[in-house]
């Protein structure tokens, strides 16, 4: 059962006020992963706008225990907050290591293989907002093909992102979703899900960057819908293995294909001047993906 908007709990953990620019995707997702989670978490942080947003010590604008690590160590670092509450024998509160796309896709890597291999029980967020955000937009691997960034100013990044759903799924992780700070009960419901379950979940959640993708600080939440009709973003979970699409994703499925990514590169300046073989070649990779996750979705006659 999807649980709709309204629905959702009116307590807040997130307080009113804090330093992250106006229209912040983050900040959308973290308000309600924090509802999902019922303050019951203890996030482990790595330097990022998470950590811009969480506040300077002593004021804080998160009311949830909270631990700020190295950049390369957030998994390694929860994985010792998980033997802290294990050896006090206290259970009950989720460990959450939360993480930018730098800090995940590039410079976190290594940690959460680790952690992921040893399925060590903890619910690892990356919010991907596709570029280091917090020191001036420099390129990541989770940068789309074609993006111009601080680090890829004249042609735009040649790359495309990195799979990271696939590199989870390689390491048998049994929770796996996708999500954007533009469908939060879509967020929500995933939350709840890796809440439920023990071992290593992991969610990866884009977060337009007003900033970064350079498009009105007015129109975050239109920018991940927009994503999602283009299948720039595809929502889904992998439970055990076994892929499902879900929320908006999934009723596209059903009615038939996305529309061109084409809306979606105009309507942000980090893809000003792209040319048509750059455009063709990322439609391509978007078609071909999504594609591949609906074929593998049974129920839906994949
Ligand atoms: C070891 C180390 N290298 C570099 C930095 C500088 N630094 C701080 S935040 C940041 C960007 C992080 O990017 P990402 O993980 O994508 O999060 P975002 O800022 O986009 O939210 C960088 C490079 C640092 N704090 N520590
Ligand atoms: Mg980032």
């Amino acid at each position: 059962m999807e649980t709709k908007l309204l629905e959702l709990p009116e307590k807040e953990y997130l307080l009113p006020g804090n330093r992250t620019c106006a229209g912040c995707g983050l900040s959308i997702a973290f308000r309600y992963i924090l509802k999902a989670l019922d303050g019951e978490a203890i996030f482990v942080v790595p330097a990022s706008c998470l950590t811009v947003l969480g506040g300077m010590y002593p004021v804080s604008s998160v009311a949830a225990p909270w631990l700020n690590v190295s950049f390369p160590s957030t998994a390694a670092s929860a994985n010792g907050v998980v033997a802290g509450l294990k050896a006090l024998g206290k259970t009950g509160t989720t460990v959450v290591a939360f993480a930018g796309d730098g800090g995940t896709v590039d410079i976190g890597i290594q940690a959460l293989s680790g952690a992921a291999e040893r399925n060590v029980d903890m619910l690892y967020i990356c919010y991907d907002n596709e570029a280091y955000m917090n020191t001036g937009t420099q390129r990541s691997s989770a940068t789309p093909l074609g993006a111009k960034t601080a680090t890829t100013p004249v042609l735009g990044k040649q790359q495309h992102a990195k799979d990271m759903i696939g590199i989870m799924e390689a390491h048998n992780v049994g929770y796996i979703a996708t999500a954007t700070s533009s469908f939060p009960a879509d967020l929500y419901d995933k939350i709840r899900k890796a809440k439920a379950r023990t071992g290593m979940r992991y969610i990866h959640i884009t977060t337009p960057c007003s900033p970064g993708w350079v498009f009105p600080a007015r129109d975050t939440v239109k920018m991940g819908r927009i994503a999602v009709d283009n299948a720039m973003i595809v929502l889904l979970e992998i439970e055990d293995g076994a892929l499902r699409l879900t929320g908006r994703s999934r009723r596209m499925a059903q009615r038939g294909e996305p529309k061109p990514i084409e809306g979606y590169v105009r309507a942000q300046q980090r893809f000003k001047g792209i040319g048509p073989e750059h455009l063709d070649v990322v439609q391509q990779w978007v078609t071909d993906r999504w594609h591949s996750y609906v074929k593998r979705d049974t129920a839906l006659g994949g």
